[in-house]
């Protein structure tokens, strides 16, 4: 379904090949993370009357002070798109950043391109972040054409869809949501039955890496003349911003995103599942598919993907495991979470259940903490501009819900870090996966850890200044008292729930004296953090 100038979700997410070609001057604006040659907004559509719109904005680069590895991938991207477009007959306009006249946002681009171009309309893809969206909204009131905002099928599971899927749930909970895909989908699926029986192999998937195994280096893609351009702007204009530019090696077309699937299909997969948990100090990626980037804006297809992982495991080259893993993360969580936000935006964005309201460290942009894990989690989202999943779950994102830090710095702090950062996929898994911000809709507990959980799954611990077998005092491991500090704060709120309930037995047989060691720890630990200078995250703070 389409609507013309307001906006509503399509009942169905992979929206047809429009039969009837569009033969009326129609000018399409593609975003930076729309980078598909079968976007809605290009379907059915005649090159001969159409003008694609891409404009580089001062406004997206800035709303945040992204990682300046975000900024030249959005560039680099969209600057090889726009020349995969022309190659391919389309007529594309394209507005640099430096462009004299650039009006500096969104609204402001389309406004001149409708003046340049006259269109009859104006038919763009749903964008992806609702802040972007509330302005697409405006523009039929703008604009004198029509305005038509199409469903983005590239997702599997429409609004509308999950709109009716959260209906009367109290808890949304994903492992229910990850079943309904797997039989709508039909992957992994051998009949009604989930394959190898079992709908979820987590349990097999946590293997800690020993320092002896092979993990093969992941493809890294040579910038070429229209990168190092995009580079040479960046550091120019953004030189300020939190990252290292360089080396930069991200995939920017889909030619080089495939490749970079290929080498994670035979060469990593195989180990993906049992190794999802795991932590090494400096081996950044481990057998991570490091595909978030390509998948986000468009360079890859998730469904494709998730068929490949398939093909694998029914060729007998991966195991069910780290398949299973693999796709639930992609058909499960992806899909999920960018169900989540729509649903529960715009409250999302101000939620804060557990009213943490202590600022970030300061250690959270320079890495300098003793803190071992701490300090090679920010290392390599500086270098790389990513993380793997359970650092930013386990390390960071624990760190910060222990700490209580306030939602919404830890929210800006994940939006501006990484190169595969959209508000629909980051504010679900800071405000609702990590921060427990949401009051439980989205975990049915919050995922809090002691330093016990790190040393398990990484080998952070041995080499730091703190014992991770001490637990109060000088030197004890920080997350040990802070994790007893959130439990006892939190004790009204959480003692009735039942996953979590029964640790408060442990807590009350430690005695009044141990307990007060552990609260007088957490309160020296926290009353020493640094809080962020301001200006790191919002030009405005
Ligand atoms: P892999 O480990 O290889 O996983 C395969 C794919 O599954 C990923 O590429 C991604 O598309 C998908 N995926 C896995 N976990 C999740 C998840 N929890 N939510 C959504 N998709 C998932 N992912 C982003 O793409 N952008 C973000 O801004 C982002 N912020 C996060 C913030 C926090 C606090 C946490 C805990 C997780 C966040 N994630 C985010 C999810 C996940 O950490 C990244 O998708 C993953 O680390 C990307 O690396 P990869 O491609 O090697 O993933
Ligand atoms: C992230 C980003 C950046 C840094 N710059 C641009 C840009 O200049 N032009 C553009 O089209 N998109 C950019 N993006 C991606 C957008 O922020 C993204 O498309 C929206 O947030 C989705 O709603
Ligand atoms: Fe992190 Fe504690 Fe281990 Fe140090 S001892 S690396 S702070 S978990």
């Amino acid at each position: 379904m389409q609507t013309v100038g307001r906006w509503i979700a399509a009942p169905s997410a992979r929206s047809e090949e429009n039969e009837n070609q569009v033969t009326s001057p129609t000018l399409i604006p593609i975003l930076g993370d729309q980078l598909t040659r079968t976007l809605a907004s290009l379907k059915g559509m005649t090159k001969d009357a159409s003008v694609i719109l891409m404009m580089e904005v001062w406004e997206e680069a800035t709303y945040v002070r992204h990682h300046k590895q975000k900024i030249a991938l959005i560039f680099s991207a969209m600057r090889h798109f726009a020349a995969e477009l022309r190659e391919a007959g389309w007529t594309v306009d394209y507005v640099k950043l430096d462009d004299p006249d650039n009006a500096g946002s969104f609204t402001g681009e389309v406004a001149r391109a409708v003046e340049r171009h006259a269109p009859e309309r104006v038919r763009v893809t749903e964008a992806g972040e609702w802040r972007v969206q509330q302005a697409m909204e405006e523009w039929a009131d703008k604009f004198a054409c029509e305005v038509e905002i199409l469903p983005d099928d590239r997702f599997l599971y429409s609004h509308a869809e999950f709109r009716e899927w959260a209906e009367d749930r109290k808890h949304l909970t994903m492992e229910h949501f990850y079943r309904m895909m797997r039989r709508k989908t039909g992957l992994l699926m051998d009949g009604e039955k989930p394959a190898g029986g079992e709908w979820n192999y987590d349990s097999e998937n946590r293997e800690k890496l020993d320092g002896d195994l092979f993990v093969p280096k992941r493809p890294r893609f040579e910038p070429d003349a229209i990168t190092e351009e995009v580079l040479t702007l960046v550091e120019d204009r953004f030189g300020d911003h939190f990252g290292d530019l360089r080396p930069f090696e991200w995939p920017v077309t889909s030619t080089e995103a495939e490749k970079a699937a290929d080498a994670f299909f035979t060469e990593r997969l195989e180990c993906f599942g049992p190794y999802q948990d795991a932590m090494v100090h400096g081996s950044d990626d481990l057998y991570h598919s490091m595909l978030s980037t390509s998948i986000n804006i468009g360079l890859l297809d998730p469904l494709k993907l998730c068929e490949r992982a398939e093909e694998a495991y029914r060729e007998g080259r991966a195991p069910l495991n780290s398949v299973e893993g693999f796709i639930r993360q992609i058909i499960g969580w992806r899909e999920y979470v960018r169900g989540f936000y729509w649903h529960e935006m715009p409250g999302l964005a101000e939620a804060n259940e557990l009213e943490a309201t202590r600022d970030l460290p300061e250690f959270f942009w320079t890495g300098e903490t003793d803190m071992r894990c701490l300090a090679d989690c920010v290392r390599s989202t500086r270098s790389n501009a990513h993380a793997h999943h359970i650092q930013r779950l386990m390390v960071l994102g624990n760190f910060c819900l222990l700490a209580g830090i306030d939602p919404r710095q830890v929210a800006d702090w994940f939006l501006v870090v990484y190169a595969d950062a959209f508000e629909w996929v980051e504010l679900p898994n800071v405000a609702a996966m990590i921060l427990y911000a949401d009051g439980g809709r989205l975990a049915t507990k919050p995922y809090a850890a002691s330093g016990n959980y790190i040393t398990k799954m990484s080998d952070y611990c041995g080499e730091c200044r703190y014992s991770v077998s001490k637990k109060t005092g000088e030197g004890a491991c920080p997350f040990n008292p802070l994790y007893w500090h959130f439990m006892d704060r939190h004790r009204e709120r959480l003692s009735s729930n039942h996953r979590i309930g029964r640790i408060y037995a442990t807590w009350d047989r430690m005695g009044a004296d141990k307990q007060r060691d552990y609260l007088d720890s957490a309160e020296r630990f926290l009353d020493a953090l640094t809080p962020a200078s301001k200006g790191w995250a919002r030009a405005e703070d």
